[in-house]
């Protein structure tokens, strides 16, 4: 199925901005440069799309009234969480309005009884996270940004982490959804169960959609027994290619980590110049390091996983290990795991790819990565969630032309996508397509997929206001 025609959308006007502030108090109309500026950009490379108004509403009702209102204008519409996504996935880049749910920021409940949290869309991952573990309950997507992205930012791109490769991602957790449609229609797609098999799974259609389909206004997520133990160990190797195998051989050892996360050199000492935190020396022969983590309730038995991990490490050339025992120690090193993203971007615009393979085929993606490199003559710095297959490549611009950099790369990285796709890879684990990835997904989706996601669009969205340009 061909793209539907493409009707311009219209520009907001005074009337428009009137209608506006008949729904919403002055202090959540806004079109002032701050609020323009600031929903412009997301953490996406170096990107920017002004939307037109800023609009914050702060229950469901207001949300329908505002897309009912849109629809029948044929005024674009993007919906934001906290702008920290990876792909430009809620930058406006047809301008019109921004939807910024920030102000929907309530935890609803939380039901001890059933392991259920009912939650706005506007809550921070990690205080969503913090309120559940004081009732001894746990939700377990922990994207390293999950001290400032919002759940409903975690729904819309189906969010991972290091804990994904035990715990899974954010489509793992959701039950229920009330959602508001492009023509502002509400409803739930699901239950508050467990299991469902009830008809179509509207729920998990909508977990990942990015907003293109409908804006996301009430989340029920299933929690789990909080695990109060864990232990972390940091392995250095003198060979990344080494580092990557040794994934594969702790997985089939029968251990399930709670987090397995690579980084090669660069990445750890690019984290602990952000951080100014030298505590951890890196000798010049190491090359890479894994993060691994197991979790549990009883202490001993993690002693005992860790030994044996540990002991299957003998097999590898690895510098001196590291285990992490005491809170501190654990928090410091997930520290400078979690900030690697955030520090390689302090130095260099980058473009982010979240590339995402089987397993056992990641030694060999960081092998195709590295020469892609040489043969354009980029760098990057590798690292992410291996335990998942799931590598994050972060192409730094450097020294690089603008022309190589908007004409060139583009070649290389659809190299490296064409290996991911044939070894049954594909284009993201978890950062999502939004605007960045959309010109690669012919590498991975034919005329006849994209025209299946594209009728799923067209019948959520028949005028296609709801975040314009992104996904399909
Ligand atoms: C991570 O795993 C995040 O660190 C961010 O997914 C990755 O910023 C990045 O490239
Ligand atoms: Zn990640």
């Amino acid at each position: 199925m061909n793209a539907r025609p493409h009707i311009p959308f219209k520009k907001t006007e005074t009337s428009d901005l009137d209608f506006f502030h008949k729904i919403l108090s002055p202090a959540r109309v806004l079109t002032d440069r701050e609020h323009i500026d600031r929903c412009a950009s997301d953490e996406t490379e170096d990107l920017y799309f002004p939307p037109e108004v800023v609009l914050q509403p702060e229950t469901t009702e207001e949300v329908s009234r505002i897309m009912a209102y849109c629809h029948e204008q044929h005024i674009a519409v993007t919906p934001r969480g906290a702008g920290t996504g990876l792909s430009g996935g809620a930058l406006p880049v047809h301008g019109g309005v921004c939807l910024d749910m920030r102000r929907m920021n309530r935890i609803m409940q939380i039901d001890t009884e059933n392991f259920l949290v009912i939650t706005e869309p506007g809550v921070i991952t990690e205080e969503l996270q913090n309120a559940v573990i004081g009732k001894g309950l746990f939700y377990p997507v922990d994207p390293a940004s999950r001290g400032s992205c919002f759940i409903g930012g975690n729904i819309a791109e189906n969010s991972g982490g290091p804990r994904a490769v035990k715990y899974g991602t954010a489509k793992d957790y959701v039950l229920n959804l009330e959602i508001v449609l492009p023509n502002g229609e509400t409803m739930w797609t699901g239950a508050n169960t467990l299991k469902n098999a009830t008809g179509y799974n509207l729920t998990q259609l909508i977990v990942g959609s990015e907003g293109t389909l409908a804006i996301v206004t009430r989340i029920v997520l299933k929690l789990l027994p909080y695990p109060t133990e864990n232990l972390l160990l940091l392995i250095p190797f003198h060979d990344a290619g080494d580092a990557a195998r040794a994934v594969n051989r702790i997985m089939l050892a029968g251990y399930t980590p709670s987090a397995l996360e690579f980084m090669e050199r660069d990445a750890l000492t690019c984290a602990q110049r952000y951080l100014n935190d030298n505590t951890i020396a890196i000798p010049d022969a190491v090359q890479a390091h894994l993060l691994v983590e197991v979790d549990g309730k009883d202490k001993d038995v993690l002693f005992r996983e860790m030994e044996g991990i540990a002991t299957l490490m003998e097999s590898f050339d690895t510098g001196e290990l590291l285990l992490a025992e005491d809170s501190s120690q654990k928090a410091a090193l997930w520290r400078l795991r979690r900030v690697v993203g955030e520090a390689v971007k302090s130095g260099s615009i980058y473009k982010e790819e979240d590339t995402v393979v089987p397993r056992a085929c990641l030694p060999e993606l960081l092998k195709v990565v590295k020469e892609t490199g040489n043969k354009y003559g980029f760098s990057s710095v590798c690292y992410g969630h291996a335990g998942d297959g799931n590598l994050h490549v972060n192409i730094v611009k450097g020294t690089l032309s603008d022309a190589f950099w908007h004409d060139g790369l583009p070649d290389a990285i659809r190299e490296i996508f064409t290996y991911v796709h044939s070894v049954k890879g594909t284009l993201s684990g978890e950062h999502g397509i939004g605007l960045v990835q959309r010109p690669y997904m012919d590498i991975v989706f034919n005329e006849a997929q994209m025209g299946i996601m594209r009728q799923i669009k067209t019948l959520f969205d028949p005028t296609g206001i709801m975040n314009p340009g992104k996904v399909v």
